[in-house]
């Protein structure tokens, strides 16, 4: 395959070009990741979200991982919507630890009408802090993905979870028809998308392949794709499900970064059941994002404190916002521009 047609954004992924990709050598998969991560990003920064859960448990639907579902007892306390105020304090708190993004999450399928306002109010609010904003509340209609950007949501996240070939086998309650409509609303709406899915579900190969050519294969590439290792949760229907090979994991990465280049990957759910060196090799394979906070939405996750110690050994930055870099860099090409006119009175013009 030559170097170019590595880099290409492509829209037209055959399964058999990505089980092809996964099941290259190793070494060769990591190197062909580490080549296409370099030629879209700095591969010593990795991007810091900060993730709330704002609605916690009692949800309808039976996705088979999750702690949040009504159909299992996890003993999850549940919780009603968050006021704005709490969610704003924890806000500046992720802004004051050094995230970038901070992402709400609800245990809903989808939100009713009456709390539109009232997340919406959120995004106004989270977003006048400087950071940018993500939310993940279920399926949303056209209509309701409007009303979020015209708050001036950032990203939506809507996961895939897996291939459509294997969905049925974790979730009865909603189609992939239904997910993949609420990613258009979402596009359409003019937000970001942010959309990936769990891995260590009991699904072979064929359906992380399968998942990463539904993904890919989309109109847009999403911005951000969360990979998830399963966090096997007490009380769910997975929660003996046996450990994915690490291998096939870091795969998984890798194969993400090669068919979307210009996307996040996120590190997601599952870092603390792996070691620093499994989560240096997920930098390498093109990871560029991780969830930055003790709590996931209900599971834990590694401190603040352990997670900068890690990307400090690895000589990692946390990626500063891309509006930010944008502007520094308007404004250092202002400020080469005045220099250039104040300096140019000083010089002979040789040509006239
Ligand atoms: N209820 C909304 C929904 O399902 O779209 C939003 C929240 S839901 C918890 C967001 C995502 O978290 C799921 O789509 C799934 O990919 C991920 N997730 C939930 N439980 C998980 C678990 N035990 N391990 C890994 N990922 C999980
Ligand atoms: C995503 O892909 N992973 C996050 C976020 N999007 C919302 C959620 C992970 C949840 C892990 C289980 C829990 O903490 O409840
Ligand atoms: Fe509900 Fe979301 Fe959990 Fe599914 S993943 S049970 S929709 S909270």
């Amino acid at each position: 395959m030559s170097a170019s047609h590595t880099t290409d954004i492509r829209h037209d992924w055959s399964r058999k070009e990505v089980l092809a990709l996964f099941n290259q050598p190793f070494n060769d998969l990591m190197f062909q990741a580490q080549v296409v991560h370099r030629q879209h990003f700095n591969p010593n920064e990795v991007q810091l979200s900060t993730l709330l859960s704002i609605k916690t448990g009692a949800c309808p639907e039976d996705c088979k991982y999750c702690p949040q579902s009504a159909r299992y007892d996890t003993g999850l306390e549940k919780e009603k919507l968050l006021a704005v105020e709490q969610v704003i304090k924890e806000a500046k708190a992720a802004r004051a630890s050094g995230a970038t993004r901070f992402c709400m999450g609800a245990a809903w399928r989808s939100p009713k009408d009456k709390d539109m306002p009232v997340v919406a109010e959120m995004v106004r609010q989270v977003k006048a802090l400087g950071l940018e904003t993500c939310m993940t509340l279920g399926m949303l209609e056209a209509e309701q993905a409007r009303l979020l950007a015209d708050a001036g949501l950032d990203y939506y996240n809507h996961n895939l979870d897996t291939s459509p070939e294997y969905y049925g086998e974790i979730i009865t309650t909603r189609t992939y028809e239904d997910r993949l409509n609420t990613l258009d609303n979402v596009r359409q709406a003019g937000m970001k998308v942010c959309a990936g899915g769990i891995v260590g579900m009991g699904e072979g190969e064929k359906d992380r392949a399968g998942l990463l050519m539904q993904l890919a294969n989309l109109p847009h590439h999403p911005e951000s794709v969360p990979i998830n290792m399963l966090v096997k949760v007490a009380g769910t229907p997975l929660d003996s499900q046996e450990d994915l090979d690490p291998f096939d994991f870091l795969r998984t990465i890798a194969v993400a970064r090669i068919l979307m280049p210009k996307s996040h990957v996120r590190l997601s759910a599952g870092r603390e059941e792996m070691n620093d060196q499994m989560q240096a090799l997920a930098f390498m394979a093109g990871a560029n994002s991780i969830f930055y906070c003790e709590k996931l939405l209900t599971t834990p996750n590694p401190k603040a404190n352990s997670d900068m110690e890690l990307l400090s050994r690895l000589g990692i930055r946390p990626e500063t916002r891309q509006v930010e870099r944008d502007s520094l860099e308007e404004a250092r090409a202002l400020q080469r521009a005045v220099a250039e006119m104040e300096t140019d009175h000083l010089f002979y013009n040789a040509v006239n």
